[in-house]
């Protein structure tokens, strides 16, 4: 059989390849002075997902899967943030503030960028989006159906935010789900554990997960060699 082992049953891989979505690998949340630490957190934490990440991005490229970045960010006149969401965090460092990598969370601005190691190469999607979930207020839904892709593969930060609010919003789509474990992290290393455990519950509500050593062998067996 194609398939993942996967929680909470095998992911079965179809002869469509399976898109790749890497959520948020940005400075903003994975280094000092970005918008995940002016929030109050250790990013130390959510970067210890990378060396993960960029494995199964190798492997993604290598069987040539269909690739998306996405960057959680908003346009220079703030116009696309909810009152809300500026009023929230600290208030020293806030959505658009001029912190050490530029203006906090705004598109184009240094602490904005995938990190290099990470950067995304011609041919895969670097999409924006000013919220935490990929498909709201995005041309991803629009992409995913001009290529016929019914499967995504979710990696990124954080766990318990954009990862899952975007895994949420594909569910709901009708797209299959699965998440790498290993590829994905967050600040709260105990909301990640409770995150993947409710995404697979009650017979995969959501979705499913699964270790990086099993995705990318899985993905080898399915696609390698073709
Ligand atoms: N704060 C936090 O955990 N996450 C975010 O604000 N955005 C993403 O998860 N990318």
């Amino acid at each position: 059989m194609r398939a993942i082992a996967a929680k909470p049953f095998a992911f079965e891989l179809s002869l469509k390849k399976p898109a790749l979505i890497i959520i948020d690998m940005q400075r903003d949340f994975l280094e000092p002075g970005g918008f995940g630490a002016a929030l109050g957190n250790n990013v130390s934490l959510a970067a210890a997902c990378i060396p993960a990440v960029q494995a199964l991005l190798n492997t993604a490229r290598e069987l040539q899967l269909p690739i998306i970045h996405t960057r959680e960010c908003h346009k220079a006149d703030l116009s696309d943030c909810p009152p809300y969401k500026l009023k929230r965090g600290s208030a020293a460092l806030r959505i658009g503030d001029a912190g050490p990598m530029g203006r906090i969370l705004i598109d184009g601005e240094p602490g904005n960028a995938i990190i290099a190691s990470l950067a995304p190469m011609d041919g895969e999607l670097e999409l924006t989006k000013p919220g935490k979930g990929a498909f709201y207020n995005t041309q991803l839904q629009d992409y995913l159906q001009q290529r016929g892709i019914e499967d995504l593969i979710f990696a990124g930060v954080t766990t318990e935010v954009c990862v899952q609010t975007s895994m949420r919003e594909a569910n709901d789509r009708g797209y299959r789900c699965l998440l790498v474990e290993e590829a994905t992290a967050s600040y709260f290393p105990e909301f990640k554990t409770a995150c993947i455990n409710m995404l697979v519950a009650q017979g995969g509500i959501v979705g499913w997960a699964a270790g990086l050593a099993q995705t990318l062998d899985g993905l080898q067996k399915a696609y390698g060699h073709e």
